[in-house]
């Protein structure tokens, strides 16, 4: 066989290997191989196309990333026009839809007892994006267009094909020779977030909302542009079809699916319009936590003949309908800036706003989060504002309607007091300790100063210490916690121990009974957790996920007390910023003091003594250096050390020679760790910190045991829900076995989520990020694959 013959067959494997990964990843949703395997077969295919230019074809994956930039799009002409939906915005519009149905088919309107013909129709939630229309002719993606008018639309074929969920060839078999497929291009909210911070970094435009930004994205003249943003494609339905008859709008997507396009995870099969309400209701209660923004739900007549005898009124179809969601955007004025003390003493900014209905609910407060905020928003006092309740949050302010400023508005300003005890309010600073160095810049957050002698933060702490998965204290509610710091009969949580009958029976709504009840869960709150106790202590950054993980890995208050930050880091899923905090708090008198006091007020911990150290399984010395910040020690060259001077006094006994000497780092290098261990101060940081590791029982691992060159170095996973083949315990075992660490939690750090039946916040929390989601099946198979 000739080279180029060997090209073309390696060329072509390849190829379709990847719309393979391709189709699992975006249609099936199961992700068959890492990133990095995918990136590889990518690249191999990029250099063989590059060496073989004659060998390129458009429907390649490498050639999605969009040729030369236009000056206008050109006309579309849509030969089965695209329609637009009718809507439904109570009940009773789908009630009297159905009706409709019902009547236009002829079939009984249902008896006495609310039987006779149930309509079967198909549902999805309504993506909030821009309709397109993709054709295949013989199974390739020869155009893609705009709605348009319904008639008339752009030709944006060369954006649609940057769009990875777009496939370039249709899978599997049977496909008609010509195929029109119509779905909605949209962004989910994670790249959308993930879009404006890019944007806002480098200066450019930032959207309002993801919907915005999936129609500038698209609408771009140079497709290189649009190759750039996260977009996403959901198919829904087709126009024109040759040579195929499909039977049911159900069985018609699931069929698309099946040739490779992406299609709603929703989509569901009705009985009749209460089954439809159902699913509206369903859909509704999720709305907040599915990974993109739907503004309702479409419903369509299953069966297709049925479709063709409803027909079409006007330019919306008989045989389907938008139920859509309250409108969860208004506007209002916003008539003052307040600023409202927090726990941790973080001052921030509230829009009072004239009351407005706001999807179904009066709005009168809005969150603007911090000053940063502001200032993106450009907002002053007496603008006009859109304000937007998404699901269950907090109203937010989207945007200000700048032709509408009053002549007399006027700027936010923070107040340089606090507004609640008058303590000085400081601007936060960001400290980046990097390489041996510790940089300062502004941060968004101000802080009043006054901590538990300002009454908003007592209150707020109180509420926080007392709080069930806190200290447990049943009867203290938000009211009593502020009778009691108003009538100054509590100035610590430790106040809540020294409590008499006499104080408490004379506050408001209090009787003899309630306060023999209070002061009762009172006294046996005394015998918390080590956890509980952590986490009632309020550390700013640590909740009770991270409070858990330090009473479990140190199981003991003293141990936590004294962990320095370093050691901290080594604990899985806590950082620097962590650590730092952790550390501060403790060595903070005041918080000394208190803690003190609890103690000596018969606050009792439980469960003290065991050390089950649950530290990363890379605790190599090589880590350990590089985790010093020696300036310009990287970590290739933090392992080099480690392997040549096996130990940490040998590192720091080093002289000019044996550094000379060695290799795997560079001039700058050696200088550098000379001049670091040469001042006493850092060898003895380092000495205390190898020496508390050693003391909590890390265990050291030789050099040549480290992850790097394992399948999933690098990567974080996370387990939720149940597990049927292994238990969670085994699967962890086999993830750390193929180099990923396995976390507690989801961050946009997060590689993968492994979701079994029942699992909850943590699914919701990565489909919020857009992390990858796999369930157990795909699992296991990628561990198959690895033979793990
Ligand atoms: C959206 N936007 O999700 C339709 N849509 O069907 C769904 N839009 C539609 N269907 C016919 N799921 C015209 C528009």
């Amino acid at each position: 066989m000739t080279d180029a013959q060997n090209a073309a067959e390696r060329i072509a494997a390849l190829r379709s290997e990847l719309d393979a990964h391709n189709y699992r990843y975006y249609v099936l949703d199961e992700p068959s191989v890492p990133d990095a395997e995918y990136d590889r077969l990518f690249r191999e295919l990029q250099a063989l196309e590059a060496d073989h230019p004659e060998l390129v074809t458009p429907d390649s994956p490498t050639q999605r990333v969009g040729g030369a930039a236009l000056s206008a799009f050109g006309e579309v002409r849509h030969e089965v026009p695209m329609l637009s939906l009718g809507n439904a915005f109570e009940e009773g519009d789908l009630l009297d839809f159905d009706r409709r149905v019902r009547e236009g088919l002829d079939l009984p309107a249902g008896d006495l007892f609310g039987g006779g013909a149930e309509i079967g129709y198909s549902c999805e939630p309504k993506l909030d994006g821009l309709a397109v229309s993709l054709l295949y002719e013989q199974g390739r993606l020869v155009r893609g267009a705009t709605r348009g008018d319904g008639s008339m639309g752009e030709d944006i074929s060369a954006n649609v094909r940057t769009i990875r969920s777009v496939p370039l060839k249709l899978q599997g078999k049977g496909w008609p020779a010509v195929l029109e497929v119509r779905g909605e291009v949209f962004m989910s909210k994670a790249g959308f977030e993930r879009l404006n911070a890019a944007q806002a970094e480098t200066g450019g435009k930032t959207f309002a909302n993801p919907r915005n930004a999936a129609a500038g994205s698209l609408r771009q003249l140079d497709p290189k542009i649009t190759a750039s943003r996260p977009l996403e494609f959901c198919c829904y339905g087709v126009g024109r079809v040759e040579g195929i008859v499909f039977a049911t709008q159900v069985g018609m997507i699931e069929q698309l699916r099946e040739w490779g396009l992406p299609i709603s995870r929703e989509l569901k099969l009705a009985k009749g319009a209460e089954a439809c309400l159902d699913y509206y209701r369903d859909i509704g209660e999720r709305r907040a936590s599915l990974a993109y923004e739907i503004d309702g739900v479409v419903f369509k007549v299953n069966d297709i003949g049925q479709q063709r005898e409803l027909g079409f009124r006007a330019r919306e179809p008989r045989w389907a309908i938008a139920h859509k969601f309250p409108a969860s955007e208004e506007l209002t004025e916003l008539l003052d800036v307040e600023f409202q003390v927090g726990r941790t003493g973080a001052v921030t900014p509230v829009a009072r706003l004239r009351p407005v209905k706001v999807a179904g609910v009066m709005v009168a407060n809005a969150t603007l989060h911090n000053m940063d905020e502001v200032a993106r928003l450009g907002v002053m006092i007496g603008d006009t504002v859109i304000i937007r309740r998404a699901g269950d949050v907090i109203p937010q302010v989207m945007q200000v309607v700048t032709e509408r400023r009053p002549a007399d508005a006027r700027p936010v300003e923070v107040p340089q007091c606090c507004p609640v005890c008058g303590s000085a309010v400081e601007r936060t600073q960001l400290v980046k300790r990097s390489k041996g160095k510790e940089t300062f810049s502004e941060g968004s957050v101000y802080r009043c100063v006054g901590r538990l002698a300002c009454a908003a933060q007592l209150k707020q702490a109180i509420i926080h210490f007392v709080s069930r998965r806190a200290m447990d204290i049943d009867g203290l509610g938000d009211k009593i916690v502020e009778q009691l710091v108003d009538k100054g009969l509590v100035a610590s949580p430790a106040d809540l121990y020294t409590l008499t009958y006499e104080q408490v029976v004379e506050l408001e709504g209090f009787a003899e009974l309630s306060t023999n009840n209070l002061l009762a869960s009172i006294a046996e709150s005394r015998t918390p957790t080590l956890a509980r106790f952590i986490y009632a202590l309020g550390i700013p950054d640590v909740g009770e996920e991270t409070a858990k993980l330090l009473a479990r890995a140190l199981g003991s208050l003293e141990r936590i007390e004294q962990a320095l930050p370093e050691v901290l880091t080594y604990l899985p899923d806590v950082g620097g910023e962590v650590a730092y905090e952790i550390h501060s708090f403790f060595e903070d008198a005041h918080n000394r003091a208190v803690i003190e006091q609890l103690l000596a007020r018969g606050v009792e911990l439980q469960d003290q003594g065991e050390l089950h150290a649950e530290f990363a399984a890379s605790t190599t010395l090589g880590g350990f250096l590089d985790k010093l910040n020696i300036p310009f020690v990287a970590a290739t060259g933090a392992k080099n050390l480690a392997e040549r001077f096996q130990t940490l006094e040998g590192v720091i006994g080093a002289d000019w020679l044996d550094l000379s000497a060695m290799k795997g780092l560079n001039e700058k290098a050696r200088q550098s760790v000379r001049e670091f261990f040469a001042k006493p101060e850092n060898a003895e940081r380092a000495r205390a910190i190898e020496a508390q590791l050693r003391d909590f029982g890390m265990h050291w691992q030789s050099e040549k045991k480290v992850v790097e060159g394992l399948p999933l170095a690098g990567q974080t996973w996370v387990l939720t829900g149940t597990l049927d083949v292994m238990s969670r315990d085994v699967a962890k075992e086999k993830l750390e076995s193929l180099g990923a660490k396995v976390a507690g939690s989801v961050s946009a750090k997060t590689s993968c989520v492994v979701a079994g039946p029942g699992a909850g916040s943590k699914l919701a929390k990565a489909n919020e990020l857009g992390v990858k989601v796999m369930d157990e099946q795909a699992f296991v198979a990628l561990l198959d694959g690895y033979g793990a």
